[in-house]
Order: C-alpha cells, then structure tokens, then sequence
C-alpha cells in the first residue's frame, strides 16, 4: 500500500515540517539570503554606472606574454568577493586572514572561524552576527543529506577511482534537483536567476560534507558505520564526524583551512572554470563539476597531495637525521630532475603566502604539532626552500603556498590518505566560486568570450 513514492512524500513531507518549525525558532534573525537581498541593489547600481560612465575605460594594455603567458597579470575579470595582491596575499572584501580570524564567529566552544562565517562574509561583504552563523549552520545540517540516488551512484563507483573523480560526478549529478535548471525551463525573469542560483548553491554547499564523507568511507573506510547528518553541528563538525574523526583539533583545522581556502581571487583555475561554465547559464552543479576537475590538476589543487608524497620520499631518502644540507641536496635532485618543487611558488604570490602562515601559527600553538616528524620536516623545508629556487632562479616566486603544510596537519591528525586531500579543497572551494555564480546571475553578467589569436594573427598584429 505504501509504495516507494509514498514513502518519498512522506520523507519530503517531514523535511518540510521539520524546515517551517526552524524557520519559526528563528525568524527573528535576518537570514543570509535575505541579507544578500539588501546588498544586491547597491552593486547593480554601481555595475551600472561604471558601464555607463567608464565603458570605454583602459585597464591597460594586452601584451603578447599575457596573451601566450597564460594570461598572467592580464585584468579581464570582474569578481567580488577577494583580492590577492602578490606582496600581502589574500583580503576577502577587505580583509585579512588575521582581521577574519578576530571578526568571523567560530563554532560554539571553538576558536577557529568557521566556513559558514566566511561564506557570509563572501556572499554579503558583512560579518555576522553568532545568531545568523548558528541559524546558517542550522540551515545546512537541515539540507545536507544526499538524495538516494546520489548515494548510489558513488557506492557503485569502483574504489581505485580518484576521490576527485567521484566528487565532480556526485556534485554534476546532483543538478538532477536544481532550482536554476527547472526555474529556467519554465521561463523565469533575469531578475530572478539569482536566487535560485543561491538555493542551488546553498544546497550544494550543503551536500558537498556527506557527499565527501562518502567517498572517502567508500574508499579508505568500507565496512564502518557511517554517521549521518547531526542537526546541532556546524557543517565541517558534521563532515569531521562523517570523516569518522571525532578529534576536535583536527576538526578546528578543518574549519580553519576551509575557511582560508575558500577564495583566492578569480582567475585561478578552479574559480575561473566555476566562472566560465556559469556564464553559460549553466546550473551551480554543473558549473562547480567543472571547476573541480581544474581543482585536480598537481600544479592547482592536486599540489597538497604531491607535497606529502614529495616530502615522504625525501624523509625515505635522507632518513632521521635531517639536516639542512641533507634538504637542500634532495631539493637540488628534485629540481635537476626537472620536477617543481611542490608546495612553493605561485602565479601571483611574491611573498609566504599568509594561508601558508596562519596553518603554521595553527601548529606552534599546539605542541603535538610541534612535536610531529611531518610538521617539523615542513618547517625546516621552509627554512631552506627558498634560497635553494631564489639559486635555482627559474621561478618568481621562492616562497611556499598554502599546500606546502596543509595536507601535512592532516596526515599528522590521522587522516593519512594523500589522494584524498584535493577533496577537501573541493569543499572550501565552493564557497568562493558559488558565491560568485550567484554574484554573476544578480549583476547579470554575460557569456564569458574572450578573443583568442593565432600566431600569424598576432605577428601581423604586430607589423600593422
Ligand atoms: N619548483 C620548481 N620550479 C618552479 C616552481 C617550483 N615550485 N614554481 C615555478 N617554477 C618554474 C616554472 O615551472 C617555470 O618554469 P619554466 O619557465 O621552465 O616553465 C618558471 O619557474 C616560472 O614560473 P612562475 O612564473 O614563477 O610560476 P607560474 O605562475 O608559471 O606557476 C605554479 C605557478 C604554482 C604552477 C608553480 O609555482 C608551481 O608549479 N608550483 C608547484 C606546484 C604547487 O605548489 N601548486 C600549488 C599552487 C597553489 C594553488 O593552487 O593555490
């Protein structure tokens, strides 16, 4: 009598009850989209009258090494949220990673910002209040479950699979349910593509925890029970807990470094992939799919997998006894060998990279960490890396980015799995470049189509 679809209503049915009784408890604190509603009318306005006033306006000019370099320094890009100035690092609408580690509400106990704070802080340009990050995370535990379908299409996949792979084929699957998609099938305003652009997103953002701890209890972890969702976590207490971590050290440097990790500018590779796709009006799933598959490459977000398998075979080589002239003679092999050097260098950075930074004040606070092989290796690596490129003098930047320590903490705490490492980025990732899917659709930003030349084209360019 009760069937599968009557059995669905009745999950539906209860998820819906159970959302209008937490919207009631929390009705009087202004919610994150309604927020975002506020601040949307300012930016329109400005995008329109820098269009109006200064259209024709000159940034600079293109040279042929931006246009064969990669595009590297060239300002083709409108993006919101964070500015990376290669000195300084990274500002989200303003400000640093220590201004944000004082400002943004941590989780109920904790220290370290947590990533709805951040997603905030992205999303509106303001910080808020402990109220509107408890309501927020609240939100996402209540939509955080996979749908059935997801769940199996993940178990059926084979375990050798990279955990990469699985994440982008989840989070495209997952557009079976979009808002965007079904609302642009019925023919909804422009003006109304933004917000079920942010439902779309929240849902994902939502989702992405289980959907990670599912790849990774699938690959690392079969057999083991694993946890669903706990309504009074935030989302990354929830995925430590679904990681099967209860350590509440490891969970705090989850927040941390996801939080940090969330936006590094636009024109990185993961961001402007998320950028391009959805500038085809392609839905946030789709467009974040793709994205992640940029994130995989080992010179973007595979780096933090190559840095623990780099620094591994260096300790295997070079033993206990690690000396400085001990690092400096494996640095020069890896560099003769004509390999990088994992975990240092950058396309914009000319200084330590401040993420890279606040991951190893995360460590001196903590003596464990000090007192860890892993950890100790990074730091001392650190110390002779860079003289060792600045000799080397091939790249412009000698000093170590965020992945030279992140995946490290990780393996020290436990988590040991290297290959997994670039799914954790996938899910800072999103908060940063679905937050900017939904700034395109509410700024109605067009097709993204830059021109491309030929060599010919360019030479005669030149002579003309
Ligand atoms: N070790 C050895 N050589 C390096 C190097 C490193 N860590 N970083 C750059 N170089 C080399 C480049 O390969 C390039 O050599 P060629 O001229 O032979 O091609 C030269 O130095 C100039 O490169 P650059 O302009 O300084 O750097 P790019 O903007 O081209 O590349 C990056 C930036 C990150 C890809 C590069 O520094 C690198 O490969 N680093 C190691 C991988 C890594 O840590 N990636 C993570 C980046 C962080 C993130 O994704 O956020």
């Amino acid at each position: 009598m009760f069937g599968r679809g009557s059995q669905l209503v009745a999950k539906s049915f209860s998820r819906n009850v159970a959302a209008a009784s937490f919207q009631r408890r929390l009705a009087s604190t202004k919610s994150l989209k309604e927020t975002l509603q506020e601040v949307i009318p300012a930016k329109q306005e400005q995008l329109k009258k820098l269009k109006t006033e200064h259209g024709q306006a000159s940034l600079g000019e293109v040279t042929v090494d931006n246009v064969i370099g990669g595009m590297r320094g060239l300002k083709a890009m409108l993006w919101e949220a964070s500015v990376l100035d290669p000195n300084e690092g990274i500002r989200f609408h303003g400000l640093t990673i220590p201004d944000c580690q004082k400002q943004l509400p941590a989780a109920p106990g904790g220290k370290e910002m947590l990533p709805e704070s951040m997603l905030w802080l992205l999303l509106t340009g303001q910080i808020p209040s402990e109220a509107q990050v408890r309501q927020l995370s609240a939100e996402l535990a209540e939509k955080g479950e996979l749908p059935a379908y997801v769940e199996k299409l993940i178990d059926s996949l084979p375990p050798t699979l990279h955990p990469m792979t699985q994440l982008g084929m989840g989070v495209a699957a997952l557009n079976h349910d979009s808002s965007f998609q079904a609302a642009y099938e019925k023919g909804i305003k422009k003006t109304e593509y933004w917000t079920h652009t942010f439902e779309d997103c929240i849902n994902l953002i939502a989702r992405l925890p289980a959907l990670s701890a599912r790849i990774y209890h699938n690959i690392y972890n079969a057999g083991a029970p694993l946890p669903g969702i706990d309504k009074k976590l935030d989302l990354i207490g929830n995925y430590a807990n679904m990681l099967g971590f209860a350590n509440e050290d490891l969970t705090e440097y989850l927040r941390l470094y996801i939080a940090i990790h969330g936006d590094h500018e636009g024109g990185n590779a993961s961001a402007h992939t998320a950028h391009l796709v959805g500038s085809t009006l392609s839905d946030p799933y789709l467009s974040y799919s793709a994205a992640l598959y940029a994130l995989a490459g080992p010179l973007h977000g595979l780096a933090n997998q190559e840095v623990l398998r780099w620094q591994m075979a260096m300790q295997k080589e070079i033993g206990d006894e690690i000396t400085h002239e001990k690092i400096k003679d494996y640095l020069w092999k890896t560099l003769k060998s004509g390999q990088v050097v994992p975990g240092y260098g950058h396309g914009v950075l000319r200084n330590p990279d401040p993420r890279f930074m606040a991951l190893q004040e995360f460590c001196d606070a903590r003596p464990d960490l000090l007192k860890s092989p892993t950890i100790q290796l990074v730091k001392q690596t650190y110390e002779v890396a860079p003289g060792v490129l600045k000799e080397h003098g091939k790249t412009k930047n000698p000093y170590p980015n965020v992945d030279a320590t992140s995946g490290c903490v990780l393996y020290h705490y436990g988590l040991t799995q290297f290959k997994y490492y670039t799914v954790i980025f996938g899910v800072s990732r999103a908060l940063g470049c679905l937050t900017q899917l939904v700034w395109a659709r509410a700024l109605g930003l067009p097709l993204e189509r830059p021109k491309s030349l030929s060599m010919d084209a360019i030479e005669k360019l030149i002579k003309a």
